[in-house]
């Protein structure tokens, strides 16, 4: 087994991680072609940005190590899901669904698991679709699948995400009661501004019919 550092100045290790950003950037792609169809087609943008990230060497290490999986390359592709992420940015929650099922239907992905945290809020409000897929990428000595994570939010689910993450973080404060409470209620009203949004947009595309 190895510790943090040699698992980040390890060559196998460097190679796996060029093949994770390969399989970001084709899942990329895919969806800003999506992209570029829909705002010429439709005269709209399905999503308001992407952001990508590759998971850091200490927090692959910290997360194999709390959850007692072996410090392995093998492991890491066996056991984890999120090495490479992707979050997508939408305006009104009916554009994650129709963005996401046009993405899964895409005869080179393989969708291995869903996590719909809109339908199924989890307990202190966090709100988002999570797809866990096997994507597809083409190296000198052939194709091999990659386990990617995209996020699909909505502006407002983005940001009481990126807010509340900032909170948890900053451990000198106790995360009282009353702070998840009120986390809670955020994510209420939230919930409830993306609903009267997306209402106010059903409005308009009826009335230009
Ligand atoms: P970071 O910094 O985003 O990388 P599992 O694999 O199901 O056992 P896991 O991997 O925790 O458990 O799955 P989960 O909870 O479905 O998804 C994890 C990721 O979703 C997190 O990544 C966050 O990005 C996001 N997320 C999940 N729950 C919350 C939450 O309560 N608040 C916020 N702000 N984000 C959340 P990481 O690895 O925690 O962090």
């Amino acid at each position: 087994e190895m510790q943090a550092e040699q698992l980040r100045d390890a060559r196998p290790f460097k190679h796996l991680m060029m093949e994770y950003s390969s399989a970001i950037l084709e899942v990329e792609t895919k969806l800003k072609v999506l992209n570029a169809e829909f705002s010429q087609v439709y005269n709209r943008n399905p999503f308001e940005a992407i952001k990508s990230r590759l998971k850091s060497p200490e927090s692959i290490y910290e997360k194999l190590e709390r959850k007692g999986y072996p410090i392995t390359l093998d492991s890491i592709r066996k056991n984890l899901s999120d090495v490479a992420g992707l979050r997508v940015i939408c305006s009104f929650p009916d554009d994650i669904y129709r963005l996401a099922e046009l993405f899964i239907k895409q005869d080179d992905i393989v969708l291995v698991r869903q996590k719909d945290y809109i339908k199924t809020p989890k307990a202190n409000g966090y709100r988002s679709l999570h797809l866990i897929l096997d994507v597809p990428i083409f190296l000198s000595n052939g194709k091999k699948y990659m386990k990617v994570e995209v996020q699909f939010r909505t502006i407002a689910m983005d940001f009481w995400a990126s807010l509340e993450h900032k909170l948890k973080y900053k451990r000198d404060v106790e995360n009282t009661d009353e702070i998840v409470e009120q986390l809670r209620i955020c994510a209420d009203s939230i919930e409830a501004l993306d609903h009267q949004m997306q209402k106010i947009r059903d409005q308009i595309d009826l009335s230009r019919g």
